[in-house]
């Protein structure tokens, strides 16, 4: 049955409209050869309805990548498929004279990227974005990437490391289950989501070989090592220690076989991503020797350990809070686990203190019950982060190559996709806020791009309408008022203000724009920003306190006289003078908030993809069970609308891939100007069939005009099975330009032309001798 859907073929009132079935006859009478499209700008016509058949007919018959013009879609099979990924398969598409003319597939990108570098365009850097929503398959994909490179970029075996283990690209791959370890977790919507954003720059020297990487990463959801939703887990690395540790290890971290902690939800789950051999190998081949591995896992173990500290009411408020039954335990095995003494690492957690006045006078003030909770799981989440940090930085130093030994690089992105839940909180706007960046990034480099140069060209041609976000970016990010100034603004007055008092606050300061919607349903304080994919509602509770993500002095002051030996690199301890300095400082200019420091980082992101070739890949999910052979077309029908892929097809199939100089088209067409038009005998025989004959002799000067019109006219003669396209070539005003089957259709013609010629010669010699 054909749904109602909201697609590009929409009135100009905007409003949804039925499909007409009409449309769909000849497209659905093919509905047998549909798998076999291999780019979904072919489909005819192009609707939501067409290219949602052609990805289920594609998908039904086990071809999980399709074309969309330049963006490559890949839906996840959700079922291992090691025959697409096979070593002789990489070398197929890296050997290929032509690897776009081979089916569709990542390779086909990897490759094409590979050779950009080669290429004498501009920029040679290079960068793959891969986006999706959870689970869609954005890590999978970039690691299918970082292997494919990892062989084709390999650089021959050397003296110095000739064990496979030791060289650059196996160190690169290592970084892989390290870092999803630490930074991946199981969720309602992936076993191994990651929760962090990656872009990992390949370095590579001019004879292509991959001699080092570099990784940034973003915005680690730090307070899931706190605070796991139910039904989720906490990061992989803490199962992977409590199941993984040899007898010996776990006397040693304190974790008895069975032993219960409330950081540690859904244990009884086993996941492949609980592989702790695996994690501690690489860790190893990173540089990560054994002591230090024994280190980390015994500060996480600590954290295990904190994390069962409980706190009961006090009666007497200037009392500190009663540590509940068995949680006396907890804080000695924790304290000893993080090189803390016992009573101050309690006191810290349960006492506030207060510095005020001129002199700075310090006041002591214990914590509510809720004040210790959240005390102590800021502890945590402050340790667990830098541990990241420190992580991440240590395999960029293992894998870094020095400056001088690179000249280009390929970058891989891949961040959490857009995300819309019921309710939505800091982590979705900033996920939503990155989203929107990217897309405008992938708008301003290829719809707005491409557009441009017709109008400059002079090509008479019917813009599609794209979505410009900028109104979106403008009310998020925008100055001098947004969301996140108006945000960072209450943050810095730092005064109490209520989760009703700020959704007034961002309503009236920003009630112009366009994009900002009002809830007026919703019961809880919240606004609604109309993001390019969709209206989301942020609720406006606790986005202040996240977006300040304060840590109390006392906390970091306690972990710097930790005696552990890592957590004395992770929390250094500061000359005397600086850190009074630091202090008063600190007290003047307020620490960066969340969406600053990520504002930042976003933009230096953005300022590294400004400078490379971008390329696309739109992971999908074909369901959101993650069943195999499971196609729910209102699932994929939403994620195709969030990335926008159905502008990117139209936008190619109305346009003209293939733009060839006014000199270069001549050079290499203007022998086909005397092809002749079909014989009665019908329009598929072919010139090279009729003999010597179908060809003039070319006599007066060519020029691009004549030649064009020739072309035109005698196009018909080189089709056999495909039609001509109704719009085949453009002249630009320095450019010929022409889709990808025009392109096809010269090029066969070339070839008989030549051909023939070829046969002509050779007659003319027979005769001759
Ligand atoms: V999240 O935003 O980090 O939560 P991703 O990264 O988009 O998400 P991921 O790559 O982790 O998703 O893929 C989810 C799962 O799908 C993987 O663990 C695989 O089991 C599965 N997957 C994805 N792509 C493929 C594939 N090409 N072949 C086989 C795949 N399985
Ligand atoms: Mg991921």
């Amino acid at each position: 049955m054909l749904r109602q859907v909201n697609d590009h073929n929409a009135g100009s009132d905007g409003q949804s409209r039925v499909f007409l079935r009409e449309d769909l006859q000849e497209f659905l009478g093919k509905e047998a050869l549909l798998h076999q499209l291999d780019d979904l700008i072919k489909v005819n016509p192009v609707t939501l309805e067409t290219v949602l058949r052609c990805l289920q007919a594609r998908y039904r018959a086990d071809i999980f990548y399709t074309n969309a013009g330049c963006t490559l879609v890949a839906l996840n099979p959700f079922k291992p498929v090691p025959q697409f990924y096979t070593l002789e398969l990489m070398r197929e598409y890296h050997a290929a004279p032509q690897p776009q003319k081979l089916k569709p597939h990542i390779f086909t990108v990897a490759e094409q990227t590979y050779r950009n570098v080669k290429s004498l365009m501009d920029p040679v850097n290079q960068s793959i974005v891969v986006s999706g929503e959870s689970g869609a398959g954005k890590t999978w994909t970039s690691r299918c990437l970082m292997k494919f490179y990892a062989v084709v970029a390999a650089a021959p075996a050397s003296w110095e490391s000739p064990k496979i283990a030791e060289r650059i690209e196996q160190r690169i791959l290592n970084s892989n289950p390290v870092m999803e370890a630490f930074g991946n977790a199981c969720t309602l919507r992936n076993n191994n989501s990651s929760r962090f954003g990656k872009f990992i720059q390949l370095q590579l020297n001019r004879a292509q070989q991959m001699t080092g990487a570099a990784v940034q990463t973003y915005l680690l959801e730090k307070t899931r090592v706190a605070c796991q939703a139910s039904s989720e887990r906490n990061f992989h690395i803490f199962y992977q220690i409590c199941k993984g540790a040899s007898e010996d290890e776990r006397l040693q971290w304190h974790l008895p076989k069975g032993a219960a902690f409330s950081w540690l939800p859904n244990p009884e789950r086993t996941l492949e991503e609980d592989c702790f051999e695996e994690t501690r190998e690489a860790m190893l081949h990173l540089g990560i020797d054994t002591p230090t591995q024994n280190n980390i896992f015994k500060v996480l173990a600590g954290l295990l350990h904190l994390g069962n500290i409980c706190f009961a009411d006090s009666e007497d408020e200037a009392q500190p809070c009663q540590l509940k039954d068995d949680a006396k335990c907890s804080v000695r095995t924790s304290a000893s686990l993080l090189g803390l003494y016992e009573d101050m690492l309690l006191e810290t957690v349960r006492i506030r203190t207060i510095r005020a006045g001129r002199q700075q006078q310090v006041f002591r003030k214990p914590c509510s019950r809720a004040e210790c909770d959240t005390r102590r799981d800021c502890l945590a989440k402050v340790v667990y982060a830098r541990l990241f940090d420190w992580l991440v930085s240590v395999i960029n130093s293992s894998i870094c190559a020095d400056p001088d030994s690179w000249t280009a690089f390929i970058g891989l992105l891949d961040v959490y996709g857009f995300e819309s839940f019921s309710d939505n909180s800091l982590e979705q706007l900033c996920i939503n806020y990155a989203n929107e960046k990217l897309q405008q990034h992938f708008v301003a480099h290829y719809l707005r791009a491409q557009q441009e140069e017709y109008t400059l060209e002079g090509l008479e041609w019917s813009f599609v309408s794209y979505q410009d976000n900028q109104t979106c970016l403008d009310l998020i990010e925008g100055s001098p008022i947004s969301i996140c100034s108006l945000l960072n603004e209450e943050c810095r007055l730092n005064r109490p203000s209520s989760a009703a008092q700020l959704q007034t606050r961002i309503e009236n300061a920003l009630a112009s724009s366009p994009c900002l919607g009002r809830n007026k349903l919703s019961r809880e304080p919240s606004f609604i920003v109309v993001h390019y994919a969709g209206p989301v509602r942020y609720l406006t509770a606790g986005l202040v306190e996240k977006n300040k993500d304060p840590v109390p002095p006392e906390l970091t002051e306690l972990l710097q006289l930790s005696q552990d030996p890592l957590l004395t690199v992770l929390f250094p301890t500061q000359p005397e003078e600086k850190n009074q300095e630091e202090s008063l400082s600190q007290s003047r200019v307020p620490a960066l908030t969340v969406v600053s420091k990520f504002k930042a980082s976003l933009e230096q992101l953005l300022l590294v993809l400004h400078s490379t070739t971008p390329h696309y890949v739109r992971c999908i999910k074909p369901n959101s069970q993650g069943q195999p052979q499971t196609f729910i077309q209102e699932e994929v029908l939403s994620q195709l609308e969030a990335c926008g892929l159905m502008e990117t097809i139209h936008i190619s199939a109305a346009g003209f891939p293939i733009r060839v100089s006014h000199q270069n088209f001549m050079e290499r067409y203007a022998l086909l100007r005397r092809l002749r038009s079909p014989t009665p005998s019908g329009p598929h025989s072919l010139p090279a069939a009729r003999g010597h004959s179908g060809w003039l002799p070319c006599t007066e000067e060519a020029t691009l005009q004549t030649v064009l019109q020739d072309l035109l006219s005698a196009l018909p003669a080189l089709t056999q099975t495909a039609a001509i396209p109704a719009d085949p070539l453009h002249c630009g005003k320095t450019k010929v330009f022409m889709t990808e089957s025009t392109l096809e259709l010269l090029e066969r013609g070339r070839a008989q032309v030549l051909e023939q010629c070829a046969r002509c010669i050779q007659g003319g010699w027979r005769q001759h001798q």
